[in-house]
């Protein structure tokens, strides 16, 4: 590996990808991937938290690959693989919750969520979620770990794992940080614009998949909740739909809000939403078109996460056989 920091990130295969994923997270991966040594993981065993078909998980797991790539995830320059080919993560999220309480686990936003939403499966998977996340991250002693605003209190206990091992054990994990793109942390929902764009919504109209074709984009966007003062202007708090449409236009065309909001002055929501749809889909179609002409060929992307989870493998059992030495077990003699 070329000697630049460490990147590393995940996404669950959880479910078809929205544009808040793709904006918040995936295209931040393939813009950073040439100044860092990305790593970038399909988190598979944070998905099984919530109950899966398994068939469909897999599947989602080829569709993941296949987004990863078809977004620019380039597996000679960064490091693609399935986190449950790499057993070390869930090797050392064993040893990271021998230090962490439950307390710290139990206020965390996303699991009181999910287990509001998942009320007939409130298993200790759910809770550990954050152990195993940060694992993930220390095992590669990563320095900058990009995510989207939801993923940011999971960032921080992390942090306070890794200068909690350290001070007990002696240095050993890089403490990391979050890289948070501002404009794009938190795209709001279509419908509902206080809540996050979330692919578990039961509401199909209130995100944008990777999978909508530019009319579903279209349509969807003409649908989006606004309010009824007509124009154009960047106000979060008394115009939360427009405000959230601005930021995606803006995210897509790469114009300025002040830009966007001269373009649209004296036109009308109609004009504008249909703006937003067409500038989407420009974006999006190619990724979808790619993605799914490379789900035809599962071998290729079986190879990908081969070669990739014996790169991390490699990285991942340096540090777990440290830590392994610094908390007291007997090294395994290899005869
Ligand atoms: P779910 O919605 O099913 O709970 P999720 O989409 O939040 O799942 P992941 O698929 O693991 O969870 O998220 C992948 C990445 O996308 C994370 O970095 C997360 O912060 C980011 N992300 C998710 N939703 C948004 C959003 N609406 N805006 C910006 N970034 C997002
Ligand atoms: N919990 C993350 C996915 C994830 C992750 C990670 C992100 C699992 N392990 C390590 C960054 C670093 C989510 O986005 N829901």
């Amino acid at each position: 590996m070329e000697d630049k920091k460490i990147l590393f990130s995940a996404v669950q295969p959880s479910g078809i990808l929205t544009l808040g994923n793709y904006l918040g997270a995936l295209r931040n991966f393939t813009a950073l991937q040439n100044d860092f040594n990305g790593i970038f993981a399909l988190a598979d065993l944070h998905t099984l938290t919530v109950k899966q078909e398994p068939a469909v998980l897999r599947q989602n797991t080829y569709e993941l690959t296949a987004l990863y790539l078809a977004c620019g995830i380039d597996p000679e320059k960064s490091i693609l693989f399935a986190q449950s080919h790499v057993s070390a993560h869930a090797e050392l999220s064993w040893i990271l919750n021998t230090i962490t309480y439950p307390g710290e686990l139990s206020r965390m936003t996303q699991f009181k969520d999910k287990s509001r939403n998942h009320e007939d499966n409130i298993n200790m998977g759910l809770m550990d979620y954050p152990v195993l996340m940060a694992a993930d991250i220390l095992l590669y002693q990563t320095e900058l770990v990009p995510v989207g605003a939801d993923q940011k209190q999971h960032l921080e206990l992390a942090r306070d794992i890794a200068i909690r091992f350290n001070n007990r054990y002696g240095e050993t994990f890089k403490v990391p940080e979050a890289y948070i793109s501002k404009s794009t942390a938190r795209i709001m929902s279509l419908s509902e614009p206080d809540r996050k764009m979330s692919k578990s919504d039961a509401n199909l109209n209130a995100f944008i998949s990777m999978n909508d074709d530019k009319d579903t984009v279209i349509k969807k966007f003409k649908r989006a909740v606004t309010d009824s003062d007509n124009s154009v202007v960047f106000d979060p708090e008394n115009k939360p739909g427009i405000s959230n449409l601005l930021s995606i236009y803006c995210a897509v065309t790469g114009k300025t809000v002040k830009e966007a909001e001269n373009e649209f002055s004296g036109k009308g929501y109609g004009d504008f939403k249909l703006a937003v749809g067409e500038a989407v889909s420009s974006v999006i179609e190619p990724i979808r078109l790619k993605k799914n002409d490379l789900l035809k060929n599962k071998d290729y992307l079986d190879d990908v996460l081969s070669i990739g989870a014996s790169k991390a493998e490699r990285l991942a059992y340096r540090t777990l056989g440290k830590v392994y030495k610094k908390v007291g077990l007997v090294p395994r003699k290899r005869v």
